[in-house]
């Protein structure tokens, strides 16, 4: 109900702005089969990725689809160490192979997500018996699962999310929330994972992806901070992933604090990354719908576009753009147990380009 609050009044303004809702209208492109594919339109600027699972690559239906409009995939999960390497000793490689694999027969170019994602926590840092392990424990079994993961994918995973999400602060006093990797090793954990994934591929560009940069400045403040910390002590941290899980009704998500992270982290000196990017439409997140009223698709589309003008505009500073997800094919469950969709991706379920789609392509 909010949601549909808010983008009536959003309409409004819209309606009398200098720059209508009805821009963004592209009703009559709706269904039409021949679209020009996004990896295409985008050519000239940077690559387009998707986030995917092993299944999308079995069929033949959607890899068709993800041949039409992507260059560059991520593994959605196949790539995390909960799945490579559930426990000591034990690994699994189908997923992940079935991913590389595709991308290694049709020329596509694959990023590997990732490598430490501390807050998820992992067997690496307890013993048998539960208890937290030594630093020099941690640090071996760090370089050895680096080791094994960036030497089997050397010759198609050519940017690695070496470290995922680790800025996340306590809101009370600012520290950063603990988890097992910082306890036992303090932030060198970080600074160790990023020199384990250049031992094992000197040639592979290392990124330290991080998420809501844009709405939460502490945060940014943090990746700013220590980004450019260790650029200068010679870390070998190559990029930044802005990951861009983007709400519409999120003020703070604007163009305008977009471009000053992308100058902030080029003044720096890395590559950037949007890497997981999507833009949900519902104001609070009960607000679900089984069809988006049409204003508020228009509002989506035009928010959409307004970014990425200033994604174009710093193509030479961002090398790669991943969806995360191929579409809103993407099924969650309310806590009762039903099925419902975010419609947070250019593509809707049956793999057609939505009005945000030629949006975005349209420039
Ligand atoms: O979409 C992913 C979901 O299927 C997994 O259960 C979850 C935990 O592994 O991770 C999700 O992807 C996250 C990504 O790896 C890092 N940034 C936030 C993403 C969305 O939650």
């Amino acid at each position: 109900m909010l949601t549909k609050i808010l983008s009536f009044f959003l309409t409004i303004i819209s309606f009398i702005s200098f720059n209508p809702l009805s821009n963004y209208d592209y009703y009559d492109k709706l269904g039409d089969e021949d679209y020009e594919g996004f990896k295409d339109v985008y050519a000239e600027y940077f690559d387009i990725g998707a986030a995917v699972g092993g299944w999308h690559c079995r069929s033949e239906k959607i890899s068709e689809y993800i041949l039409k409009n992507y260059s560059s995939l991520t593994a959605e999960n196949a790539f995390k160490q909960a799945v490579l390497n559930p426990a000591e000793g034990v690994w699994n490689f189908t997923e992940a192979d079935t991913i590389a694999d595709f991308c290694r027969q049709n020329g596509l170019k694959l990023r590997g997500h990732c490598l430490v994602w501390g807050y998820l926590g992992s067997w690496m840092t307890r013993d048998s018996e539960g208890n937290l392990v030594s630093k020099d424990v941690l640090l071996q079994r760090m370089h050895d699962y680096i080791n094994v993961v960036v030497t089997r994918y050397k010759d198609i995973v050519r940017v690695w999310d070496v470290v995922n999400e680790p800025f996340g602060y306590d809101k009370r006093d600012g520290a950063f929330k603990q988890n097992d990797f910082l306890t036992i090793c303090g932030e060198e954990y970080i600074t160790k994972a990023f020199e384990f994934a250049h031992e094992a591929d000197p040639t592979a560009v290392l990124c330290l992806n991080e998420t809501t940069v844009l709405k939460n400045q502490k945060k940014q403040n943090y990746l700013l901070k220590y980004i450019e910390k260790w650029v200068n002590e010679g870390v070998p941290v190559h990029a930044v992933g802005i990951q861009s899980h983007w709400n519409l009704f999120v003020l703070n998500e604007s163009p305008r604090r977009l471009q000053k992270v992308i100058d902030k982290l080029y003044k720096i000196g890395v590559d950037i990354q949007i890497t997981e990017c999507d833009m949900r439409i519902d104001a609070i997140p009960s607000d679900i719908f089984d069809e988006v009223p049409r204003n508020t698709e228009l509002l989506q589309s035009k928010k959409m576009s307004q970014m990425f003008e200033v994604l174009r505009k710093n193509a030479d500073k961002i090398s790669s753009v991943t969806f995360w997800g191929i579409s809103d094919n993407r099924p969650q469950k309310t806590e009762d147990g039903e099925t419902y969709y975010r419609h947070e991706l250019l593509f809707d379920r049956d793999y057609m380009p939505k009005n945000a789609y030629y949006a975005v392509c349209d420039f």
